[in-house]
């Protein structure tokens, strides 16, 4: 099956200022990557059909790993609400919640009526009176599972006819330094929000699942969508190796943590040194009958003795990480091995930049 790419996105500062770093790295995701609800079913490549065009019909699509609100994300997708107008119901939500693969209620509930804590995005339809509901199709951002609009964050926001028998591009994007919530469709941005989604509605906590339900009531419409485009950042404690890079290490090969950057000097661990370290200790818990050895190493500028020094620092900083992290210590052992193993010549800067270095090997300890 032709595979969407997931390709993960980590806005720095400014969003002019994005790029990839190297432990974000592009993974492959595929209908199998959701888990389907109620009367959901795939009919493609990354598309689904939600619900059918009956009456009383509900469907839903969980994505089954977890993304973090503190980071920026951007999804893309095409939606087909069906062919009819003024008759059809009752429209999607895009939902996110702190557990993966609930359906909420129904009818105008949509199957996000209930999910509480939640944050929604509503494509609506139906006019429901006493919601608050415009007559035209409309959307609005919906919080705690409540679709009506009497407090709901943003909306709603009438838009052009959206069951049109044809595919609209909608498409949501994050900013999390600025907690701006944008929302297109067709290209034209139709929504704006901006507040402290993981303050305001998850208790401050980032992890969240993310899915797309639709439903229908008294009136009915066939509800489809095909994603084109994800890109999010996975919560810490939910990061993994690349299954080659996880294969190399579990056979034994030694290998640069490469992620793991220190202060110039010191053996204080920089913050971006931790989805590498959250990876290894993913990786160590997976495979509870492996031990690891951490080998600090460093170049040839300065005094012998203090280098020797400081790759052991470097080393342990890693291992009393790990350990803090719930890793026995039994299965953690570390060496400062200083400059005595260069791997490039330490007569250029980029050389000594290969030679500060952290080696892990991790293995099968004799019975
Ligand atoms: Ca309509
Ligand atoms: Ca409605």
């Amino acid at each position: 099956m032709e595979q969407l790419y997931l390709r993960l996105l980590l806005f720095f500062c400014l969003p002019m200022s994005f790029f990839l770093p190297s432990y974000l790295r592009a993974q492959n995701v595929s209908v199998e990557d959701f888990r389907l609800g109620a009367e959901a079913m795939i009919i493609g490549d990354n598309c689904f059909r939600l619900t059918e065009a009956y009456n009383w019909a509900s469907g839903t699509v969980w994505y089954k790993k977890p993304i973090s609100l503190a980071e920026p994300f951007e999804m893309e997708m095409e939606l087909n609400l069906g062919c009819k107008d003024s008759e059809g119901a009752d429209g999607m939500v895009f939902a996110f919640y702190p557990g993966m693969g609930a359906t909420g209620r129904a009818g105008e509930g949509m199957g996000f009526r209930g999910l509480v804590p939640s944050l929604g995005i509503e494509i609506d339809t139906w006019e429901n009176d006493h919601l608050l509901d415009p007559p035209q199709d409309h959307i609005a951002l919906l919080q705690h599972g409540q679709v009506g609009h009497y407090d709901n964050l943003k909306g709603p926001i009438t838009i052009p006819n959206i069951e049109t028998c044809g595919k609209h591009n909608f498409r949501i994007t994050w900013d999390a330094a600025f907690h701006q919530l944008r929302i297109y469709i067709d290209g034209t941005e139709r929504l704006y929000y901006q507040g402290n989604i993981v303050e305001d509605i998850f208790f401050g906590d980032p992890k969240v699942y993310w899915g797309v339900t639709a439903a229908t009531g008294k009136y009915n419409n066939r509800h489809e969508i095909c994603f084109k485009k994800l890109e999010f950042v996975p919560p810490l404690d939910h990061l993994e190796f690349h299954p080659r890079h996880a294969h190399q290490l579990l056979s034994g090969d030694v290998l640069p943590l490469k992620g793991a950057k220190y202060k110039p000097g010191k053996a204080d661990m920089l913050k971006a040194s931790l989805p590498d370290l959250n990876r290894l200790v993913n990786l160590l818990k997976e495979n509870p009958e492996m031990s690891i050895d951490i080998m600090g190493h460093t170049d040839n500028q300065g005094d012998e003795a203090t280098n020797q020094k400081l790759s052991e620092q470097r080393a342990k900083a890693i291992a009393d990480y790990l350990i803090s992290k719930g890793i026995s210590g039994k299965r953690v052992s570390f060496r400062g091995l200083g400059e005595s193993f260069p791997i490039k010549p330490n007569t250029t800067a980029a050389g000594r930049s290969q030679n500060r270095r952290v080696e892990i090997h991790i293995y099968k300890p004799q019975a």
